[in-house]
């Protein structure tokens, strides 16, 4: 049998489904007597409705129903609700307003939701939603990060005072202000961590039907989180007991983190089937999810170092506001405080860290996780802050680090920001990227550019994050309102193939294939044998969804329990087909021995018998082999390791391009090194895409989306990239049964310091010092002319 188990660089089982166009989006899904959705959206970015005339509307060709804010209130229905309650610093909850799918009084972003139009044809939902009369009384908006703390900013909420939503701290702020105090350097920084749009291939779609013979509802949605949904579609949105409501996410183009939360949209079209008595359609334009998808980071930071006279770090005091937009989308409020704060020790000993974050509401689309959130943010504050320490220290960048870094022996090691690290391996992360960048010969490369006119920079990130968040315990002590665990459920089949269904969902991850390898392994059957089932809350069991990588980490261990449980069964069966003992029965290669001897019985065969059990331990076991696990684990994993990113500028343009690009990282044991790899790939275009090129622009005057297409939002392209020199250097994950760690989101961390380090370092010899995201041509053009300009002045 080839190797198809863990470590194998299989090629992924679902390829040639996605490759040959055989995949199932929803989209293409078409239910019979299916009708038509388009939302009508508010083209305004605080306003009041004084009035909806849909009368026009109403007679327009094809409409079947148009329905307001005012039919949903009137039905009783929920608001969507937010997943995680911060407490203030003073114990007091944080500010929740209402959620609701459709708005009735104030639209507070553009995109809003204003009524629903459902037609024959999407054609015609759209052509009448034209006709309807929204009479707005335009209010002012705010929109920006910094300025919705202002005294005077418009405010968003009457319940929220200042637009704040919660004003946050961890940390030890006496022990921080003690060690600034004994400092001999403080280094300062303040740095805006920008909005971005996580622009998945595939936009969100959905289709709801209600059947009234048996008063059930279906939703297909894109979403990589379906019994998350129903849970919160179910018990608080729309009132539907779960056991009348499936979610199935079908194949599903990418997320990055926007398909995780609960969307207005799946509760409109939801509760309009029920009402109309049809199924509904809808598909978002490409427009629509620019301005209705959660977006990004957006942050805007101080943050202060303290260090002795050695460059060591002795306390960190950052200082961080975070936009929520106008709404708190499912898991918004944990982005920068649970998932930031307590990353700020980063792969560093600082022994005193003080973080304060407050959220703001502000006139725009909601904020929420997008790939890393929270941990590229809190990565990118350090590593720009880690350069600029060692620039004012006169030290050098990689010197600085090491000095800092959690020594290899230290673990398990206590942060002092809540979260204790079981491995990592900082120094030899850092070692092998340095080598394979050949670091030591860049002095004559950057002579070389020189030379030809060009400035040519290289830059260093290492990074450390936290996936798999957990356990529930904790996690509900800090605010989470669900847990955090993860199922699986194997059904081995009496001819001995196998599928497993798994509460993680893949929508691009290749779950098909790593998960199928670890039943490859466990059991000694070929990858073929094994079915990977998920996205369907009728056929799974439970399930928390994936995001913060923790599919592998947590999906994938419940899948070891469940499969330990297989085996423990089998070997029972096993025993008495061979009249032996269950203590000498060993299991190796899809073989179960009796040891010391030749006797053995294949796990076909045990499988067959627990269907078809005339020879059988019937007073002790129970027909059949299928088990369930739960699996809660008991710490996040720790992912980490070193990127280095080599650039060239052309400083008569402002052109920078990734000529090198090194990602040495450490993800525990790999299950399919070939997933892993392209996994950093994906992950470190969109850290250089954040770097670089992309970011979203709201007009501060009006509130509109300026970057609302690609026209205006610049996505990484083949040609923007360089060929990336990818590696692993792994410590295992102490606390869960495969050893894994995730990398879903490490290339998207690690990365984003690493280019702007680069392109500071470029810039060093013509006096540039700081730069914002995105560098693009313009910018890094208008800094080399400041600076030109400051230099004369001088
Ligand atoms: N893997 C492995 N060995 C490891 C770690 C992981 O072989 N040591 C494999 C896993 O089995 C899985 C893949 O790598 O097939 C990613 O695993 P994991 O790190 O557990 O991440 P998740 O599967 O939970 O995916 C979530 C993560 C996140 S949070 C974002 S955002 C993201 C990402 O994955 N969104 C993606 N990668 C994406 N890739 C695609 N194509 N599309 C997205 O939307």
């Amino acid at each position: 049998m080839a190797d198809t188990g863990i470590g194998a660089a299989v090629r992924r089982k679902e390829d040639f489904r996605f490759l040959t166009g055989r995949g199932t989006y929803t989209d293409d899904i078409n239910r019979p007597g299916q009708t038509h959705a388009y939302i009508l959206r508010s083209p305004h970015a605080s306003a009041r409705i004084k009035a909806i005339d849909v009368s026009k509307a109403k007679h327009a060709p094809g409409v079947v129903a148009i329905l307001t804010g005012a039919d949903y209130a009137a039905d009783g229905k929920g608001g969507l609700p937010c997943g995680w309650l911060i407490h203030n610093k003073d114990g007091s909850p944080m500010i929740e307003p209402p959620h609701p799918p459709l708005i009735v009084d104030v639209v507070r972003h553009i995109g809003d939701q204003v009524a629903v139009v459902i037609a024959e044809t999407k054609t015609q939902a759209r052509d009448a939603a034209e006709l309807i009369g929204v009479d707005y009384e335009e209010l002012q908006p705010v929109v920006d990060t910094a300025q919705a703390l202002q005294p005077g900013a418009a405010q968003v909420w009457p319940q929220a005072k200042g637009n704040l939503c919660y004003d946050w701290h961890l940390g030890d702020k006496a022990a921080t202000d003690a060690a600034f105090a004994k400092a001999h350097h403080v280094t300062k920084i303040d740095i805006v961590n920008q909005r971005l749009i996580a622009n998945a291939m595939e936009p969100r779609a959905a289709i709801a039907e209600f059947d009234r013979a048996t008063g059930e509802y279906t939703l297909f949605t894109t979403t990589q989180n379906p019994h998350v949904i129903r849970l919160l579609m179910g018990a608080f949105v729309l009132q539907i007991p779960e056991s009348k409501l499936r979610i199935v996410a079908p194949d599903v183009g990418g997320g990055f983190g926007s398909k995780i939360f609960h969307y207005a949209e799946e509760a409109i079209l939801t509760w309009a089937a029920g009402k109309i008595g049809r199924p509904i359609k809808w598909t978002a334009e490409r427009s629509e999810s620019f301005m209705s998808d959660a977006q990004g980071r957006d942050h805007v930071t101080h943050a202060e170092l303290a260090m002795d006279k050695d460059g060591k770090f002795l306390g960190l005091r950052v200082s961080t506001i975070a936009n929520m937009g106008a709404y708190l989308s499912t898991f918004a409020t944990s982005v920068p405080t649970y998932l930031y704060g307590t990353l700020l020790a980063g792969v560093y000993t600082t022994p005193a860290i003080y973080c304060e974050v407050k959220a703001v509401f502000t006139n725009t689309v909601a904020v929420d996780a997008y790939r890393g959130a929270g941990r590229p943010e809190a990565t990118y504050l350090l590593e720009r802050l880690v350069d600029k320490a060692a620039r004012e220290m006169k030290m050098d960048r990689v010197e600085i680090r090491r000095k800092n870094f959690i020594p290899r022996d230290a673990f398990p090691y206590q942060t002092p920001v809540a979260l204790q690290y079981d491995s990592g391996d900082y120094f030899s992360t850092l070692e092998m990227a340095q080598k394979k960048a050949d670091w030591a010969g860049f002095e004559k490369r950057r002579a070389e550019a020189k030379s030809r006119g060009m400035l040519r920079g290289i830059g260093v990130s290492t990074y450390l994050e936290a996936c798999g968040i957990a356990p529930s315990a904790v996690v509900g002590s800090l605010g989470a309102r669900a847990g955090l665990y993860e199922t699986a459920n194997v059904r081995v089949h009496p001819t001995g193939s196998v599928t497993v269904f798994t509460g993680s969902h893949s929508h691009g991850q290749g779950h098909e294939t790593t998960f199928a390898q670890i039943v490859s392994s466990t059991l000694g059957i070929p990858i073929e044998s094994v079915e990977v089932s998920h996205g369907d809350t009728d056929k799974i069991p439970f399930g928390m969804g994936t995001y913060g990588s923790r599919s592998l980490a947590v999906g994938g261990s419940a899948l070891v329990k469940a499969l330990d449980k297989i085996v423990n069964k089998s070997k029972r069966i096993a025993a008495h087909l061979m009249e032996a003992n269950v203590a000498d029965i060993e299991f190796k290669d899809g073989q179960f021995r009796v040891a010391g001897t030749d006797k053995s019985v294949p796990f076909g065969q045990v499988a067959l018998t627990a269907y078809v059990p005339h020879n059988y331990p019937i007073t002790e076991l129970e027909p059949g082999l299928e088990e369930t696990a739960f699996y809660d684990p008991l710490n996040f994993t720790f992912p980490g390791g070193c990127h280095i990113c080599e650039v060239e500028i052309d400083p008569e343009t402002g052109v920078t391009s990734i000529l090198n690009f090194t990602a040495v990282d450490d993800v525990g044991r790999v299950i399919n090194p070939m997933i892993v790899e392209g996994q950093v790939h994906g992950g470190v275009a969109q850290g250089i895409g954040q770097a670089l090129l992309e970011g979203a622009v709201y007009d501060n005057a009006t509130g509109q989306l300026l970057s609302g297409s690609y026209m205006d939002y610049c996505m990484p392209r083949a040609d923007d990239l360089c060929s990336f020199q990818v590696e692993t250097h792994n410590t295992m994950c102490t606390h869960n049964p495969l050893g894994s760690k995730g990398v879903g989101e490490v290339g998207a961390i690690g990365s984003t310091p690493a280019v702007i380090n680069a392109v500071l370092d470029a810039l060093q010899p013509v006096g540039v010092s700081d730069i914002r995201m995105p560098a693009t041509p313009h910018k890094v053009w208008q800094a080399i002319e400041a600076a030109k300009t400051a230099k004369a002045a001088e």
